[in-house]
């Protein structure tokens, strides 16, 4: 389901050729954060990267090609997502951390991050 739903995400912003062969999912409780990097263990660098937020509303931040790169901050709630493709697929980014009890979604509170990816 997630496969499908990544594929035809990828199509509507213009990524035609999306082969999602991994996901990352991180679990974020209250104060838990993720610090700056860009995502380049993959072979390939191109393919975008697709970003689904579950639970607890959070923050989500947004540089550039270096690290010291300007950011933007955006607020990320239950269901949104983020298409990291084009140039932005190797842009700096981070997570400032959640809004606790925002959502109800996860039993146990906190936001699940599912990060979809092509690897080769
Ligand atoms: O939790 C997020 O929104 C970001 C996750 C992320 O940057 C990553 O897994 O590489």
């Amino acid at each position: 389901m997630i496969k499908d739903l990544v594929i035809a995400i990828a199509k509507e912003t213009g990524n035609n050729d999306f082969h999602p062969q991994s996901c990352l999912i991180n679990l974020y409780g209250k104060g838990e954060k993720l610090g700056m990097h860009r995502d380049n263990t993959e072979e390939n660098l191109s393919a975008p990267i697709i970003s689904i937020s579950l639970g607890d509303t959070g923050i989500f931040v947004l540089g550039g090609k270096l690290r010291t790169d300007k950011t933007r901050q955006y607020i990320v709630q239950s269901g949104d997502v983020i298409v990291m493709g084009g140039e932005s697929r190797n842009f700096f980014h981070a997570f400032k951390g959640t809004v606790p009890n925002t959502s109800n979604l996860l039993k146990n509170g906190g936001r699940l991050n599912l990060t979809i990816r092509q690897v080769n």
